[in-house]
Order: structure tokens, then sequence, then C-alpha cells
């Protein structure tokens, strides 16, 4: 028998900060997978497309103002809401490839002032990444990509702060979940460079998981 059909999908989240280049990729990834004939779904957070989400997109555009805590729990929330879509489709042995998830939740708010602990606290228990792919680019060459865009938290400022808190997520991670389910990935040279690179580090995840989704931060 095949033992690939008893295995669940990968679960693979791409994580960075502004213009690193996640959106591109995570759709490059998502098309390969089905030019190769497997099933992959993309999963963007924040899902702007949800009641939740409406809200989470005032908020970005500044079309609304929030209290931080609030905010915080409205993103963490959006990610609830689509949890059971994420594990449903990962039993059925698709590959569910997430721009951003918690960890941004997480290193934006704490950026913010919010203490670490509280930020963790309202994601614990949601499905754990198989492997997150840091997206790393120095500043000075996020910064020649584009002109900063007119959404909230698009400073210099913000963004220093969130790379640092970044930083100590990843810690978080492979404390409590083990050293290879947080990778960095080198976001300079070419779109296509970055794919090779990415292609590399996901291997043979694409092929499936043995096992159960296991829990953030649990
Ligand atoms: N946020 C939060 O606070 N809490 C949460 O829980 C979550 C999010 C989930 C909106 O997120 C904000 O929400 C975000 C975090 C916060 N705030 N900030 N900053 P978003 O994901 O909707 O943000 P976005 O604006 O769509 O994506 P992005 O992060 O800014 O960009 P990206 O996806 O990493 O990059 P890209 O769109 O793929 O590429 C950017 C540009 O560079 C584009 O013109 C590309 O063509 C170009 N590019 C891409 N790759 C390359 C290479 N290799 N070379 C040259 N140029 C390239
Ligand atoms: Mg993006």
């Amino acid at each position: 028998s095949d033992p690939s059909s008893s295995r669940r999908g990968a679960f693979i989240v791409f994580e960075g900060l502004d213009r690193c280049g996640k959106s591109t990729q995570v759709s490059r990834l998502v098309e390969r997978l089905e030019r190769e004939g497997r099933q992959a779904r993309l999963q963007k957070f924040p899902d702007r497309t949800t009641a939740i989400g409406k809200m989470i997109d005032a908020y970005l555009q500044s079309k609304a103002d929030m209290d931080d805590h609030a905010i915080h729990l409205l993103f963490s929330a959006n990610r609830w809401e689509c949890a059971a879509a994420i594990k449903r489709d990962l039993a059925q042995g698709i590959t569910v490839i997430a721009d951003r998830y918690a960890f941004s939740g997480i290193a934006f708010s704490a950026a913010k002032g919010l203490p670490f602990d509280f930020c963790l606290q309202p994601d614990k228990a949601l499905p754990l990444p198989d492997l997150t792919l840091y997206m790393s680019l120095p500043q000075e060459e996020a910064s020649q990509r584009s002109q900063f865009g007119e959404e909230r938290y698009e400073t210099m400022t913000m963004q220093q702060a969130t790379r640092e808190q970044f930083g100590l997520v990843a810690q978080e991670v492979k404390r409590i979940h083990g050293e290879y389910r947080w990778t960095e990935v080198d976001a300079r040279g070419t779109i296509e460079e970055v794919e090779e690179r990415i292609r590399g580090l996901i291997g043979d995840l694409i092929e499936g998981v043995d096992g159960e989704i296991s829990q953030l931060w649990v």
C-alpha cells in the first residue's frame, strides 16, 4: 500500500517584516505545488474577507481606531475562525501554506508595548506549523524595494521594534517546539534565487507528514 495516502498535509507558515517577499513566495510555492499535481491551499493572515477581517482591515487602513489589546484579540480571533478549515484540509492531505500567522500577531503587538506573555495567550492551542520560514531582509534592502505603504505599522521605528520581537518569538518557538520548526531564509537576491532557497528548505515536507497536528504553545 502507498504510505503517503495515510499522511496528512504539512502546515507551512511564512513570516517576516514588511516587503520581505512573503506574498510573492507563497503564491509561487502554491502554484508550483499545483503544477506538480499536489493539493495545496494558500491561507492569508489577516484574512480580510471575514466579518472580523473587515474590522482588522479598517484598523490597518486607519479608518478605525481600537485599543491595542482589542485589536490583538481580533487578529487572534481571525485565526481561530480559520483553524477548523486548516485542520480539515491538513487531514485530507492538503498542504496549507500561510502568509503570516500568530508570530506576526505577537511581534507587532509586543512591538507596540503589550506584554509578551499577554500576546502569546490568545493563540494558545491553534494548529502548530510544521515549519515556519522567517524571511529575513536587512532594513536597507527592504526600503529599496518600494516606498513604505500607507498602512499603520509601516514606519521605520515600528519595523525595527518588530524585528527585535520576531527574534524573541523565534527563541520561544525553538525552546518549546524544537529548533527544526523555525528556519530563517535569506530573502536577498532575485525572486527566483529566493524561491530556490525555499524549495531546498521545504524538502520532502510537501510529501506529507506522519502524526496528528500539534498545538501552538502547548
Ligand atoms: N499583523 C498584525 O499586527 N497582527 C497579526 O496577527 C497579523 C498581521 C497576522 C498587514 O499584513 C499588517 O498586519 C502587517 C502586520 C500586521 N503590518 N505591517 N507591516 P499583510 O500581510 O496584509 O501585509 P502586506 O502589506 O500584504 O504584506 P507585506 O508584509 O508588506 O509584504 P510581503 O508580502 O512580505 O512582500 P511582497 O508583497 O511579496 O513583496 C513586496 C514588494 O517587493 C513587491 O513589489 C514585490 O514585487 C517585491 N519583491 C518581492 N520579492 C522580491 C525580490 N526577491 N527582489 C526584489 N523585489 C521583490
Ligand atoms: Mg504580503
